[in-house]
């Protein structure tokens, strides 16, 4: 009786070599991606300086369409800190290539450590939060970027910082001040932009 050309051992060592062979391929596959994303993260990534920006003695800066134009501009928060330096905050918008131009505002003379944005008044414009060594200030937006303060005297820390989010989910921004060496304050905001302790 003829033998079958391949019988059941030479069967199970080629498969078992096809296999090695699927691993090979699939680990050099992998290999080469991850060498890929290797080379990726080790690209060097290069900074160029293009401008320079103001002469303040600033803490804080946050980024933002301030004036609806589509482009990043920024509020900058600044302190007093030699008498030939302004410490009013500045607002300064983007030509749309990154070029930035002093809007000619000065917004409040405190010390400001930190500034955020958002819409806290609800008219699809950022607003601005600033954190001062005193009393917090509200800074409504025009829509042009053009800022006018809320009258709104927020506590009398020595603030630091302080970040926008909706914390208790009613649809409107709250704040969340950092203060230096005292508690620090949660701002609950009425949706017009009007803010209060909590509770
Ligand atoms: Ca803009
Ligand atoms: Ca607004
Ligand atoms: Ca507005
Ligand atoms: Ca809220």
């Amino acid at each position: 009786m003829k033998r079958p050309f391949l019988n059941l051992t030479t069967i199970l060592f080629m498969s078992t070599i096809a296999l090695v062979l699927v691993f090979a391929s699939l680990e050099t596959q992998a290999y080469v991606e991850i060498g890929s994303e290797t080379a990726v993260a080790t690209t060097p990534i290069i900074f160029t300086r293009t401008q320079t920006i103001g002469q303040s003695a600033s803490y804080g800066v946050a980024l933002g369409d301030l004036d609806n134009d589509n482009d990043l501009d920024a509020f900058v928060a600044n302190v007093l800190f030699e008498t030939a330096l302004s410490n009013t905050n500045k607002v300064w918008l983007n030509n749309g290539s990154g070029q930035f131009t002093d809007s000619g505002q000065s917004l409040g003379s405190m010390d400001s450590y930190a500034v955020a944005l958002g819409d806290l008044d609800g008219d699809k414009d950022l607003d601005a939060f600033v954190a001062n060594d005193g009393e917090n200030t509200v800074w409504v937006n025009d829509g042009q970027g053009n800022f006018s303060d809320s009258g709104q005297k927020l506590g009398a820390n020595n603030s630091h910082t302080v970040l926008l989010a909706d914390v208790n989910q009613d649809g409107r921004l709250d704040a969340y001040v950092a203060n230096y060496g005292q508690a620090n304050v949660l701002w609950l905001n009425d949706g017009t932009g009007q803010f209060r302790t909590y509770p």
